[in-house]
């Protein structure tokens, strides 16, 4: 569901939508939550979205892809893995559209090969990748992440690609660059959604330097041991579990290096919503929801217990330092 903020008419999804799927997935709440009559159109589109995440098409393996276990700390939670159906079906990538289930509909348009990744800016080699040296750059781990959107949503999915410090290590970034910023996709002739003001195309997302170094940011080229479907970034993305999901760029065409805090897509559409840092923090509110509690795709339902969010996401221990002294609440 879409609200009008009222400025330049930019829309973006309201919290509660997550919440007829959580409780449909308990038959018995499901029964209750109809008998008090508020289920209607919600029901309708969970409905549409399951039938939508039992369709499901899985892109199947790579032979360039190797799927070995991360060892490095935090590289891998135990926790249980969300649905492959569910990460496939519940998605935000708004060039294919606003509601969740939109992208695994609209997404087989786009077109990943071939595909080439710029290199540009402050680096001593910048230049084009192709996509099929990009992947063979260095060796392919599992990483099992969770991952938290803004809205309320978390998952567990495994993960593959290789820290994004192996590529910046070789494309040699100058001592001046403090930033790196991803550039995505943006299409209008296979993404439907390019070209609406929703947001400010292309999609443009940004990490510190330190931040881009840290050996949890993933280039990802796959996930559950097979390429990425479409609808989850194919054919290459970002993701950053620390952060919210949106700092996790899908379908990357572009990395610049540069001395300035790039002007990332959703702070550009929603300052005051959507800061630079966008890490995952229970004691700073979103202005329009709290940010302490999430739900799992697939796992509680609406009158269950919701799960604490942990600071950072989890991954303090790994991360914390590189935000020691700041202000996390200034830097949203
Ligand atoms: N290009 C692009 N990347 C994007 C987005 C998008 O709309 N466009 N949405 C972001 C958001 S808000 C989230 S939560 C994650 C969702 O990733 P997933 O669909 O694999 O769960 O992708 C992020 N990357
Ligand atoms: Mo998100």
């Amino acid at each position: 569901m879409l609200i009008r903020t009222g400025r330049d008419g930019f829309q973006h999804p309201i919290a509660s939508e997550i919440t007829p799927r959580a409780v449909y997935e308990d038959r018995r709440r499901l029964l209750k939550w109809m008998a008090t009559g508020v289920a209607g159109a919600g029901l309708a589109t969970w409905a549409q979205r399951e039938a939508l995440a039992q369709q499901v098409q899985r892109p199947g393996k790579n032979a360039a892809m190797t799927v070995v276990r991360s060892t490095i700390p935090g590289g891998v939670t135990m926790e249980k893995l969300t649905e492959y159906k569910d990460a496939a079906s519940y998605n935000n990538f708004y060039e294919f559209g606003t509601d969740k289930a939109d992208p695994a509909q609209n997404a087989h348009t786009l077109k990943t090969t071939p595909w080439t990744v710029e290199v540009e800016g402050m680096v001593k080699k910048p230049g084009k990748i192709g996509l099929e040296d990009l992947v063979k750059l260095s060796a392919q781990e599992e990483r099992i992440y969770r991952l938290r959107c803004v809205e309320g949503w978390s998952m567990v999915v495994p993960w593959v690609g290789y820290s994004m410090s192996h590529l910046i290590n070789r494309v040699e970034p100058l001592g001046s660059a403090k930033f790196v910023e991803f550039v995505t996709l943006a299409d209008k002739a296979t993404m439907p959604y390019v070209g609406s003001r929703v947001l400010d195309w292309p999609y443009v997302e940004g990490l510190r330097m330190d931040e881009a170094m840290h050996p949890l940011t993933l280039l990802t080229f796959g996930m559950y041991g097979e390429v990425l479907p479409k609808q989850n970034g194919a054919p290459v993305r970002l993701v950053v579990p620390w952060k919210y999901g949106f700092k996790s760029g899908k379908s990357i065409v572009k990395i610049r290096f540069t001395d300035q805090m790039p002007k990332t897509a959703w702070n550009k559409a929603a300052a005051n919503e959507y800061g630079f840092y966008s890490n995952v923090n229970p004691n700073v509110d979103h202005p329009r929801w709290s940010q302490a509690t999430e739900r799992r795709i697939g796992e509680d339902g609406l009158f269950a217990k919701k799960r604490k969010t942990l600071m950072f996401n989890g991954y303090e221990a790994q991360v914390g330092q590189l935000y020691a002294g700041m202000d996390l609440k200034k830097n949203y």
